[in-house]
């Protein structure tokens, strides 16, 4: 035996015995964790410059870690999700909108059978992986997150043990010692997630683990009141809203969009006190030197701003309106990551990321995945990670969406981005890839100038050159990776 293999095993055999002692304490693999909240901008953050809203949890996060100012994911909800489990573009995926649940045209839409995601590359190199929350990317049995490599997919869009769609609002709730499944009535659900992602934690400590806590919050304010402890912030405090009066699609006051920003603050701040739990919790078992924590949104959100509440497909404020886009206020989320002894604390990255390059990321740490064939269109996010200048890094990112759900509007816009740091064209096609409205909806704006996004340059012949070159640029992406209109 060569000296080298001795001293391997030797090793290995260190390894195995301190692995009995403590494990958490040698574990080379580090934990993930993805915390992806659900309609949060990246305007509701304390650390993205917010002095309104209370996130004191993931301002701590940014304190200790890395906040990336241009992180891209997609304008609506399932588009982003399916981006971020496999980092491949939601057009390869056959997922372009979010998907109606319940509808049963859009029974058959959803991650394709045997697609590779985080949480089947990490089980693969030896994690145990979980998924505590929104999923979203197929409700059919075929398209169930144990299909796509969780452990543990504690997902309330179906109810077990019978696994039949309920709707992502139904949550199991004891009362009066039954099971009952509806609107939650003693305990909110954010509050009820965060549990069963601290109980996967305790239950897994010692091992490598990867948890995908997917969030209902800010977006829940929809179908359930925020819990009064993260309201009371809000209610007695003049907020800041943007000025809608310029917009005069939009039909409502002042102080009524007041009242929308106090509850999404709220929900916001529910978010954040229970990613304090969580915390607290990789904190007491002493995780959280070795956890690599990612936290994001799936799209942004849109209040007061350009006159619209909502994200991609957002309508203007009191109408049913819908405004199909992909403003920055849509498709750019916070993003922070924070993983101590890599990620130097305090850090702020403006490069332009995406959902896309979490996956990338996460094999080149672990080395899960090595040598498996998969599509892959993002890039590894660790040299940044390391604060190592890449020369190399995309100077460009595009996208898609295509609005084809909610189509009450009267169209079905199918929008083609391209953005630099300061340049975003928009193309909004139609079914055929044909210029909608004759050419007269595209977008151009100079973000360096109008970082709102409010004054379209489309037409005019100071910005002809660079619009040539953007659109050049963005139909040869299409080209290259199968947008085929
Ligand atoms: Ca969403």
């Amino acid at each position: 035996m060569k000296l080298a293999t001795h001293i391997a095993l030797g090793i290995l055999c260190t390894f195995v015995f301190r692995c009995g002692l403590d494990a958490a304490a040698t574990q080379t693999q580090p934990n993930i964790v993805i915390v992806n909240t659900d309609d949060q901008a990246q305007w509701t953050i304390g650390a993205y410059g917010n002095s309104e809203v209370i996130t004191p949890n993931m301002d701590r996060l940014a304190h200790e870690g890395m906040r990336f100012t241009q992180a891209f994911s997609k304008p609506v909800c399932s588009p982003s999700r399916a981006m971020l489990l496999t980092g491949q573009y939601s057009h390869r995926l056959g997922i372009p909108d979010y998907i109606p649940y319940g509808n049963p045209l859009y029974a058959e839409n959803g991650l394709p059978v045997g697609t590779p995601t985080i949480a089947s590359v990490l089980k693969g190199g030896g994690y145990t992986t979980a998924l505590i929350g929104k999923w979203h990317v197929g409700y059919g049995e075929k398209y169930f997150p144990e299909h796509f490599g969780f452990d543990v997919a504690e997902c309330y869009e179906y109810v077990p043990p019978g696994k039949k769609y309920a709707g992502y609002h139904q949550v199991p709730e004891v009362v009066d010692g039954q099971l009952v499944f509806g609107l939650l009535k003693n305990k909110r659900l954010t509050d009820i997630l965060a549990d069963r992602a601290i109980h996967f934690v305790r239950e897994n400590r010692g091992k490598p683990f990867f948890l995908y806590l997917a969030i209902y919050e800010p977006h829940q304010t929809v179908w359930d009141a925020v819990p009064d402890e993260d309201l009371a912030h809000y209610n007695k405090r003049p907020l800041t809203v943007p000025d809608i009066s310029p917009f005069s699609d939009a039909q409502i006051d002042q102080t009524t969009l007041r009242k929308l920003m106090a509850t999404y603050y709220g929900a916001v701040t529910c978010a954040d006190r229970n990613l304090g739990r969580l915390l607290a919790v990789l904190d007491e078992l002493k995780l959280s030197d070795n956890t690599l924590i990612v936290f994001m949104s799936d799209n942004g959100m849109n209040l007061g701003h350009h006159g619209l509440i909502g994200k991609g497909n957002a309508a203007f404020l009191g109408t049913n309106r819908r405004r199909p886009n992909i403003f920055d206020h849509s498709n750019v989320v916070p993003l922070i990551v924070r993983w101590p002894g890599v990620v130097r604390p305090g850090q702020t990255n403006n490069a332009l990321v995406s959902s896309l390059d979490i996956l990338p990321t996460l094999m080149a740490i672990t080395g899960a995945g090595a040598g498996q064939k998969m599509q892959l269109d993002g890039r590894s996010l660790l040299p940044l990670f390391k604060g190592e200048r890449d020369t190399n890094w995309r100077n460009f990112y595009c996208d898609t969406y295509d609005m084809i759900y909610l189509g009450n509007h009267g169209e079905k816009p199918y929008m083609r981005m391209i953005r630099t740091d300061q340049w975003k064209l928009n193309l909004f096609l139609d079914a055929a890839g044909q210029p909608l409205d004759n050419g007269n909806r595209h977008e151009l704006f100079d973000l360096k100038s109008d970082r709102e996004e409010l004054t379209n340059l489309y037409g005019r012949p100071a910005v002809a050159t660079i619009k040539q070159q953007l659109e050049t640029q963005l139909r040869a992406w299409m080209r290259e990776t199968g947008v085929t209109k």
